[in-house]
């Protein structure tokens, strides 16, 4: 199979890592988004949303959407699990991930449209929404860095898909956002540091 992504970015990084998790070889493909290689009409015939990551699967067909993808990876490889064994646990690691995506990112995604990189590509920025949402991502911290207080992972008492989304979510926000947790949230750290020191979780390249 193929993936096409580009360089670190955070959502072709979540199929990077579970790709690896598993051990399933591929070939990357990289996109220069800066060059706009993902809007180019063959690759908006892979993919019509325009964005990283696309796998192509042995048999040409493509599939999009990050978390899409890695369910079709587990499907394939169910071993190690990292969507769930039984049906709470299905349920359990889908809400954590969840909340990682639409508690987080979403607020992560704001500061990132409204910051500097962007306003520095030409595009319109709106500072005081960036400030509402790096309020929101440092609060968000806080509170995970309670809930990570005397566990080495987010939920299921293993490694999991909502491991990968907080782990991207919070490095892209540290090395693309300026949004680094306080040194004070030694839990988070600590979660960070255990979970970045799996053979599976590349640095940020
Ligand atoms: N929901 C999608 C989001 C994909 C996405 O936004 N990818 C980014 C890179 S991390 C991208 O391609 N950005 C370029 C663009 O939106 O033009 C997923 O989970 O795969």
């Amino acid at each position: 199979m193929k993936l096409y992504g580009y360089g670190s970015t955070p959502n072709p990084r979540k199929v990077k890592i579970v790709l690896a998790e598993k051990g399933i070889d591929y070939e990357m493909v990289e996109v220069d988004l800066y060059k706009a290689e993902h809007k180019s009409p063959a690759f908006l015939e892979m993919n019509p949303s325009g964005k990283v990551p696309v796998l192509e699967t042995d048999d040409g067909r493509y599939l999009t959407e990050s978390i899409a993808i890695c369910r079709y990876l587990e499907a394939l490889h169910p071993e190690p699990n990292m969507f769930g064994r039984d049906a709470f646990e299905l349920g359990l690691i889908e809400m954590r991930n969840r909340q990682m995506e639409t508690e987080l990112w979403s607020q992560i995604g704001t500061s990132w449209k409204n910051g500097p990189v962007v306003a520095k590509m030409g595009n319109r920025v709106v500072p005081e929404a960036k400030e509402i949402s790096d309020a929101n991502v440092h609060a968000y911290y806080q509170r995970l860095d309670g809930e990570l207080s005397d566990v080495d992972y987010l939920t299921a008492g293993r490694f999991t898909i909502a491991d990968v989304t907080l782990l991207t979510g919070v490095d892209f926000a540290i090395h693309y956002c300026g949004l680094t947790p306080d040194e004070s949230l030694q839990n988070l750290w600590r979660w960070h540091g255990f979970i970045t020191g799996r053979d599976s979780v590349d640095s940020l390249g």
